[in-house]
């Protein structure tokens, strides 16, 4: 795909799609960029069909050839794996944004690809029911890229990553075919899974463009608590100490003394407990009131203040200090962000370690770190060096992988950790990868660039 065929790309999708469904130029420019703005590209357009049997025709259209295409659902991924960055076509499946009604017995419903996060728990919790998987994206990540990237967040502690919500999939494969399997039948041993191998392929197997969907009752009670604590291995031990004590721990996210002071300055908050090392954001829910236990739990781990939230205005107010550093971090520069995660034991020395390490990369460098504690997953951001400059990810996946982790845990390989996917797969892990991949997409056109990249390259 070069700049020079541009209009002709253009013109022919948009017979597939119709005229005003295809954008050029200043119409595509948001949708060639990452959120962050380290990933920037280009494209000769972005293309957004309305059904599932235009996915279909602008794939084979595409397939036939030769042309690459990045599908992105919210463009809220944090990997460069949404945004055309070698002059891809853009699928966009906005538009397949269809609801259906809550299927009450068997506790499911089928979205569209383009519905949002937001929409989908408030058209849940309208029924008595809740999607349980929950980010600070909510109101424009979607459903198709949660499922093609197996998206965690806050909740993933307790219920799972959106695999584990999978009860079905509809997908198109790149030269035009659709997999229809949405029945949603909970036991279904006829084969292949390919409704958990599209899940987090990161739309280099198939386009997600609808799925069904498992939903948890809604809890009729929910209590969050904030407390601080004189150091992160106080904060990462009274999480475990809630989790066992506890029940129906739903989320625990830690976060450090600056991120805080980062959130209280940027958005002119007060400041929610006393000044402290760490932060433990804790939720609990369930059918009885879960607060007492809750607070017995959390005065028992000694924190140097404690905060403690029933209503859902003060406990959103809460939940502020953690949601907002994402934002936060981005005031600060282009954050590179290293979403990794660790064996349980070592957690705690992880935190020193990755500071250090980034550190002697480039003293000029700034570490936010917060994370999903009880997964072992901490969200490494580092604003500082330049977009282009990987050395200090380099420096941090090389750690992490020293001490048995992962350098992906929610948000994937992407362009950004392509070239350190040897450090999470072995050699014959990556044959079979690609063995899929050729397999699924025998021309390369879907999101070619991502994950393992073409089979020179990488
Ligand atoms: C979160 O947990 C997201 O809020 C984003 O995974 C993390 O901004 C980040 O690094
Ligand atoms: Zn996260």
């Amino acid at each position: 795909v070069g700049r020079a065929v541009p209009r002709s790309i253009a013109a022919a999708l948009a017979d597939l799609v119709g005229a005003r469904q295809v954008l050029v130029g200043e119409m595509a420019a948001g949708h060639e960029r990452d959120w962050t703005g380290r990933f920037v590209g280009h494209t000769p357009c972005v293309v957004r069909p309305g059904t599932v049997d235009e996915v279909a025709a602008v794939l084979a259209w595409c397939n036939d050839r030769g042309v690459a295409v990045v599908p992105q659902g919210g463009n809220t991924g944090l990997v460069g794996g949404g945004v055309p960055l070698d002059g891809e076509v853009v699928l966009s499946l906005t538009r397949l944004d269809s609801l259906g009604t809550l299927d009450h017995d068997a506790r499911q419903v089928t979205s569209g690809a383009g519905v949002t996060l937001g929409r989908l728990q408030d058209h849940a919790r309208a029924g008595g029911l809740r999607f349980a998987v929950d980010l600070a994206a909510r109101d424009s990540a979607t459903v198709g890229g949660m499922a093609a990237t197996n998206a965690g967040g806050l909740q993933a502690m307790a219920f799972g990553p959106m695999r584990a919500q999978l009860r079905g999939i509809q997908a198109v494969l790149a030269d035009g075919g659709v997999v229809d399997h949405l029945g949603g039948l909970v036991k279904d041993n006829t084969g292949y899974d390919l409704a958990g191998l599209v899940c987090g392929s990161e739309g280099t197997l198939a386009v997600v463009t609808a799925a069904r969907l498992h939903l948890e009752p809604e809890p009729a009670h929910r209590v969050t608590a904030l407390a601080g604590f004189s150091s992160v291995g106080a904060a990462i031990a009274a999480a475990r100490r809630v989790r066992d004590e506890a029940p129906g721990l739903e989320a625990a996210e830690l976060f450090l003394a600056d991120g805080l002071e980062l959130v209280v300055d940027t958005y002119a908050l007060p400041r929610p407990v006393a000044t402290a090392a760490a932060y433990l954001l804790v939720e609990v829910a369930g059918a009885a009131d879960p607060a007492e236990a809750l607070a017995a739990s959390l005065a028992a781990t000694d924190p140097v203040d404690a905060a403690v939230a029933v209503g859902s205005q003060r406990r959103a107010e809460l939940w502020r200090y953690r949601e907002l550093l994402t934002d936060a971090i981005g005031h600060q520069g282009v954050p590179h962000k290293l979403d990794v995660s660790l064996p349980a034991v070592a957690l705690e020395r992880f935190v020193p370690d990755v500071e250090a390490a980034v550190s002697a990369v480039d003293d000029t460098a700034r570490c936010w770190i917060f994370g999903h504690v009880l997964d072992g997953n901490l969200h490494v951001n580092v604003t500082g060096p330049a977009p282009h400059d990987d050395r200090v990810d380099a420096a941090v996946l090389e750690l992490v992988a020293e001490r048995g982790g992962s350098i992906s845990a929610e948000h994937g390989i992407g362009r950004a950790k392509r070239r350190w996917l040897h450090l999470a797969r072995g050699p014959v892990e990556v044959r079979a990868f690609r063995a899929l991949k050729t397999a699924l997409d025998p021309h390369g056109i879907l999101n070619p660039g991502v994950l393992l990249g073409a089979a020179s390259s990488s």
